[in-house]
């Protein structure tokens, strides 16, 4: 063998042997965590009032038998298509530019998880995130990527600001100061949610239009897997919402589920969340944001920097509005 095919191979050997190395071949752990969920009790949390109605939605699918995801989506669509709710989907509040603009996401009991981020005139974007999931091999699509792949597979174009939402966003154009509204329990956004099958899966998704007049071309959190939304079948699941900007820079619901794995409750695990967020914060005024948790024994909780965060639960017995622990009084 002359030196030159030998360096060949042994670079190909070499490559192949740090290629095994970083992806070391799937052991039957992943099949394991299938088994670790122990609740089977069928029920679904989400954030503030309007999940009341989402929570329905997905109740029903899950005592058709229906699957964790599939109730998420349904129960996600039922507050995207309501227009009268100015924070998601059709009737969000626009950006600057008076676009609405709509982030979402979606993750299974299995690790896989699909997203869109600033998605413009399709007004079921958890849909076409778990299009994403489920039909490419990718997590994230955004912008005209995004649309043109919602167009492509089925989704209408749909024009969905609303005659009240454009007028307010006139009147904030006109304002002097054009100051951000600031996320609280009178001007909220995401939808996120998070169920439990009759097959002991577990799921979650969020869908908003986000922050009202961000600027054109901001994303929040909720498209992003571990910041808006983090399951781990071993562990639990975890939802956000509220300023987005603070809950990246924590990887926020990653955090939470990563305490109830260290064996916190899922209330005490969101409460960990909110201090890293007041820690890596200088100036906590007006800075609202809430985390629900559900464990993979179906516990579940919630906490909030502020007062006013509530958080809807229904199971096969009752629906009911849940008030969030909290750390200081909205004023
Ligand atoms: C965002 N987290 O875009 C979203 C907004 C929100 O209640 O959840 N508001 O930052």
């Amino acid at each position: 063998m002359k030196r030159r095919d030998f360096v060949k191979v042994g670079a190909v050997g070499s490559t192949a042997i740090l290629i095994e190395s970083c992806n070391p071949k799937p052991t039957k752990d992943i099949q394991k965590t299938k088994t670790l969920i122990k609740s089977k009790k069928i029920q679904a949390i989400s954030t503030w009032n309007f999940g009341v109605d989402a929570n329905k939605v997905a109740l029903i699918e899950l005592k058709n038998n229906g699957t964790a995801l599939n109730a998420i989506e349904k129960g996600l669509n039922t507050t995207e298509s309501d227009a009268s709710n100015s924070s998601v989907g059709l009737g969000g509040m626009p950006d600057e530019n008076g676009l609405v603009t709509l982030d979402a996401c979606i993750m299974d009991h299995e690790y896989n998880c699909g997203s869109v981020s600033f998605l413009q005139n399709i007004e079921n974007p958890i849909s076409v995130a778990r299009k994403v999931m489920e039909t490419t091999p990718h997590v994230m699509l955004s912008g005209k990527g995004a649309y043109d792949f919602a167009i492509k597979n089925g989704f209408t174009h749909k024009d969905l600001i609303t005659k009240e939402s454009f007028q307010k966003w006139l009147e904030w154009k006109a304002s002097k100061e054009q100051k951000y509204p600031e996320i609280n329990h009178e001007n909220h956004d995401t939808i996120a949610m998070i169920t439990i099958d009759k097959y002991g899966h577990i799921a979650a998704g969020c869908t908003t239009s986000g922050w009202a007049y961000k600027l054109h071309g901001r994303v929040g959190d909720s498209p992003i897997i571990g910041a808006g939304v983090y399951v781990d079948p071993e562990v639990g699941a975890a939802c956000a919402t509220g300023l987005g900007e603070a809950v990246i820079k924590i990887c926020g619901t990653h955090t939470v589920v990563e305490q109830m794995r260290n064996g916190l409750s899922p209330s005490h695990a969101c409460k960990v969340a909110i201090e890293r967020i007041k820690k890596s914060n200088k100036d906590l005024s007006g800075l609202q944001v809430g985390f629900i948790a559900m464990n993979i024994e179906g516990k579940h909780g919630a906490h909030s920097m502020y007062s006013g965060f509530e958080y809807a639960h229904e199971d096969e017995k009752e629906s009911k509005l849940i008030k969030s622990p909290y750390d200081f009084e909205w004023e």
